[in-house]
């Protein structure tokens, strides 16, 4: 099922795509703009982005948007929403403390912390997980101007083992990881305009999925990891696509006049 963010409607609402059948449901229906939903891995509850009181929050909901809970509940920007693997906590942005953190909270609200910690901006979390059972690291991958331009940076849950991936001049950022393939996926503008690129954990072989003159956005990997779904506006509008992540196959699933973006993908 991949959640995306469409206004075809008139108003920002989020949709849930089939994507074997093409099928698409609209999940909200409010008079609020309802952005960035993730689905969580039980995929029983959504957390999505929605301003209170004219600030950004991060809320829980179930998948038709009842129940709402405002998870993060501070006068601050909260947004970009990305779960533990196991369910159990969400990673995510705010600018709380004067900047952009990484926060990490548990689905209840309890024991909030600040994993970035630095002066720079940080945003854009994606919590992936590596190895097997008894053998498994958790991740997050981020995005951070810390050293002059964007970079896409991996760390572990303390911040203590913080790593720049990217180490480009250009602007990179957007990233999505898979465990499970050990790859991130990620935007860079290195060519002059916004391609979706892959790369290795540890940044080895960076390679550009698209090649294209539009702008190509908001990359997320697939559950099989053999497919890239992203957002450009290659049509004139912006389109969600996917691509294999050898580069081939290219499809767009959307076709539709209004603006779709910022897919997840579980
Ligand atoms: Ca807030
Ligand atoms: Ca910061
Ligand atoms: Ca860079
Ligand atoms: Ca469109």
């Amino acid at each position: 099922m991949i959640l995306f963010e469409s206004n075809r409607d008139g108003k920002p609402e989020i949709y849930g795509m089939n994507v074997a059948e093409r099928s698409v449901v609209r999940l909200t229906d409010n008079d609020i703009a309802d952005t960035q939903a993730v689905l969580a891995p039980d995929a029983f509850l959504v957390a999505l982005v929605a301003p209170q009181n004219d600030n950004n929050e991060i809320i829980l909901t179930s998948v038709t948007g009842e129940a709402p809970f405002n998870l993060s509940n501070n006068p601050a920007d909260d947004q970009q929403p990305s779960w533990s693997p196991d369910g159990d906590r969400i990673a995510f942005t705010s600018n709380r403390d004067g900047n952009q953190e990484i926060y990490v909270v548990g689905i209840d609200g309890s024991e909030l912390r600040n994993i970035s910690n630095h002066p720079a901006n940080d945003s854009e979390p994606f919590w992936f997980r590596t190895g097997e059972l008894l053998d498994t690291e958790d991740w997050i991958a981020f995005t951070s101007n810390r050293d002059g331009n964007l970079e896409i940076y991996i760390t572990n849950l303390d911040g203590s083992d913080t790593r720049n991936l990217t180490l480009n001049v250009a602007n990179d950022y957007s990233p999505s990881a898979s465990g499970f393939s050990e790859q991130i996926t990620f935007v860079s503008e290195r060519d002059g305009n916004p391609e979706i690129y892959l790369m290795g954990l540890d940044g080895s072989n960076q390679s550009n999925l698209t090649n294209h003159g539009g702008r190509d956005l908001d990359p997320v990997i697939g559950p099989t990891s053999t497919w890239v779904a992203f957002s450009s506006d290659r049509d004139g509008n912006l389109e969600l696509y996917v691509i294999q992540t050898i580069g081939e196959g290219i499809y767009n699933l959307t076709q539709n006049s209004a603006q779709d973006s910022n897919p997840s993908w579980r």
